[in-house]
């Protein structure tokens, strides 16, 4: 039989006679699965070269099978996550609070793993859903793995693990027609929500501007259960968890994120991900809230329950070290995808409360991870194996990776040696080994709820008295936009019966939004709610705004013939201030500046909407302003930055723009001329405001 005509090195291999490199020197050999150089990854092997395919094309079967097998289960809830590497460092050693090793000593840093996600959405979702966002962190300390598996809400819309299924199926897209996708926005969801009053502390977070948050770089997070810290001594203190971001928190507009998820659905990784490999390291502080059980026993509700938080302003929050997150995944399915949290990985000198959630996700993460990642051999994957010592009797199973060796295989033994190699093997220690908190246990097996988490409504109204008017205008708003989209009558009627007990101006509000006024008739809460709960600065975003505009990004829209000096000093003053600049031109190859310099640009108008940036510039040039009128993006552009309350920077060219879309630069302070570098100057220190909200009042009419 003929040979069949085999393709040289370097030849072309498609029709657009591109090059094809080879292996060589300093290029390594493509294989297979065994190890067999391959030849020819282009052709499979036919028999003549328009024959069919041969079984016997073992390369061709081996890459197809692989392939075949690619997905794995993606994650029941918080399937869409964005995971990256950094380092969690002590301030104070906190050896009189707790044993465990990452807090004994100064300055100590422990190598961390921190995934953040969306919780409804499936894993192609986009970022910017109305969602609560996970923040779980994996902390890997030299005596085991310890994960925070945490929220950026400080509550839970449950009570026990019981409920958790109902929710997340109420949540998620409906069984038979499998949309909305990550939405609560439909009647599922408020259904449940209507007939579970223990769900709206949670609820008014989610449709707080927390649900829609900027960057996962400005969000806090909290591990929402009551856990303990155990020290040598074998004292306990309870605690809550905070992670505090250094660049403060921010959120977007409702409008805007509704924009962002067509304009870039990945918003959020690629800020993460851009911030890090910048060098632009996102931090946070650990803070603790300690309290004894004195403090519990005298709180007005229980710390059991995770439908409750304790102010701040009740209780102060200790900061304790802080995390770096500074090395991005190199690859995205072996570290963030593979990531295994597990509320049940705690180290010595931390200990579980009886908070019946928390219970219920000790039992929960464990299990789900062995129908996600196939086995009970998870922990071996490098991403979750600890970076301690770790040695146990455990072995076999699917893709055992490190299988005790010796003849010993249990424990006891009397085979001498010591350590993983020696023939006894592995050793338990009754000193420094892990022991639970003896607490006292004692009460009738039953299936019952605390009377101690019957107030349903107290802390939603706190909340929502803490927030300011600007910030409460965006609940009702979110609660008007949800429920508008609910169908069935009597789940909305059953909603706005609960809002009374929250506040009387909420419930009357969202009824107006929704065209019900009159319709409400006031549930019946299990207990009256408490009127005398104090505000709580500490919950409101717009109240402890970060007065900074650091790791904050400027769109700067040019055309040619803009100005150079004046976008150089607006984009120095930009980067002075720590933020960035993206710039967008008519065409992705740039503009050409009036002193003919190149200005390259990032986005292409209409690419690159405004919803994208935290403040925008308008610097076109009087001829590149005319040609630009007729795109309607310039437009959208101008109207998306106004009515998003955002900053707008201006040279004189920009006023037909301003004209043709409806503002004007002299309409309210958010426009700032930067024709001079004093100008640019005072652009970024308004920046440091975020947003315009006093804007909010002139939109509203
Ligand atoms: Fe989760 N949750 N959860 N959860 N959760 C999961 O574990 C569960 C809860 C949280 O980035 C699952 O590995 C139950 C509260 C985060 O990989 C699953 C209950 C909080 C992540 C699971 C809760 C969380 C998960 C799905 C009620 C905030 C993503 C995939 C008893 C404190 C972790 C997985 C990551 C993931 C169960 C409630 C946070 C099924 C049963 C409360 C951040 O095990």
């Amino acid at each position: 039989m003929k040979q069949g005509k085999q393709r040289p090195a370097n030849t072309s291999i498609g029709t657009g006679g591109e090059t094809h490199q080879t292996a060589g020197a300093g290029i390594p050999r493509l294989t297979t699965q065994q190890g067999t150089p391959v030849s020819d990854d282009q052709n499979s092997l036919k028999v003549g070269s328009r024959g069919p395919v041969t079984l016997e094309d073992i390369q061709l079967r081996e890459k197809i099978f692989h392939f075949d097998h690619e997905r794995i289960p993606e994650r029941v809830v918080h399937a869409r996550g964005f995971g990256a590497h950094g380092f969690f460092e002590t301030y104070d050693s906190l050896a009189d609070i707790t044993s465990a090793d990452l807090f004994q000593r100064a300055r100590e840093r422990t190598p961390a793993f921190v995934r953040f996600s969306t919780v409804a959405g499936n894993k192609g979702s986009a970022d910017l859903a109305r969602d609560v966002r996970g923040f779980a962190v994996k902390l890997y300390t030299q005596q085991g793995n310890w994960d925070i598996v945490g929220n950026n809400m400080p509550v839970f819309f449950i009570q026990d693990a019981m409920k958790f299924p109902d929710l997340i199926h109420a949540a998620k897209a409906q069984p038979d027609c499998d949309f909305p996708q990550a939405q609560t926005a439909h009647d599922n969801f408020w259904d449940f929500i209507s007939l579970m009053p223990e769900s709206l502390h949670t609820i008014m977070w989610a449709m707080s501007d927390r649900g829609i948050p900027r960057s996962f770089r400005f969000m806090e997070g909290f591990g929402v259960h009551t856990y303990r810290l155990v020290n040598a001594e074998g004292k306990s203190t309870f605690v809550k968890f905070h992670w505090k971001p250094k660049l403060g928190l921010q959120s977007v507009v409702w409008n805007e994120a509704v924009k962002i998820n067509g304009a870039d659905p990945d918003f959020h990784r690629r800020d993460l991900w851009n911030a890090i490999k910048a060098g632009n390291y996102p931090e946070w502080e650990l803070g603790m809230q300690l309290f004894d059980q004195e403090f519990a026993d005298n709180f007005a509700f229980d710390v059991l329950d995770a439908t409750k938080l304790i102010p701040e302003e009740d209780l102060p929050i200790r900061r304790v070290g802080r995390l770096v997150l500074d090395r991005c995944v190199d690859n995205f399915f072996a570290e963030t995808e593979q990531v295994a949290f597990c509320t049940a990985n705690i180290v010595p000198g931390v200990d579980f409360s009886n908070d019946p959630l928390l219970q219920g996700r000790n039992f929960s993460y464990l299990d789900t991870q062995t129908s996600r990642l196939g086995g009970p051999n998870f922990t071996h994957i490098p991403i979750n194996a600890p970076k301690c010592p770790f040695h146990n009797f455990q072995q076999d199973g699917h893709m055992a990776m490190h299988n005790p060796s010796g003849r010993v295989n249990y424990e006891p033994n009397s085979w001498e040696g010591e350590g993983h190699v020696g023939e006894g093997g592995p050793r338990e220690c009754h000193e420094t080994g892990f022991q639970s908190f003896p607490a006292e246990e004692q009460g009738l097996k039953s299936r019952e709820r605390s009377e101690t988490f019957a107030d349903h409504f107290s802390q939603p109204r706190q909340f929502y008295i803490s927030q300011t008017p600007s910030e409460q205008g965006h609940i009702a708003d979110a609660l008007i936009f949800e429920l508008s989209k609910v169908e069935k009558l009597e789940i909305r009627v059953r909603l706005l019966s609960h809002l009374p007990h929250i506040d009387p101006e909420l419930a009357a509000r969202v009824a107006k939004g929704l065209g019900m006024q009159g319709k409400i008739v006031p549930s019946i809460p299990a207990i009256k709610p408490r009127t005398d709960l104090k505000p709580s600065t500490a919950l409101s975003i717009q109240r402890n705004a970060p007065n900074s505009f650091a790791g904050r990004k400027v769109g700067i829209l040019v055309t040619d013939g803009t100005d150079r000096a004046v976008f150089d000093s607006l984009h120095t003053a930009i980067e002075a201030e720590g933020a960035t600049v993206e710039v967008i031109a008519p065409v992705i190859a740039g503009a050409t500046a009036s002193d003919g310099s190149r200005i390259e640009a990032n986005q292409k108008l209409g690419g690159g909407p405004s919803v994208l940036y935290d403040a925008v510039a308008i610097l076109p040039s009087a001829a590149g302003m005319q040609a630009m009128l007729r795109n309607p993006a310039a437009a959208d552009f101008v109207s998306d930055a106004f009515a998003h309350l955002k900053f707008i920077a201006w040279v004189d060219a920009a006023m037909p723009l301003f004209e043709k879309t409806g503002v004007s630069a002299d309409m309210d302070a958010g426009f700032i001329s930067v024709a001079t570098s004093k100008g640019a100057t005072e652009f970024v220190v308004a920046c440091r405001q975020l947003r315009l909200w006093d804007r909010e009042k002139t939109l509203q009419g």
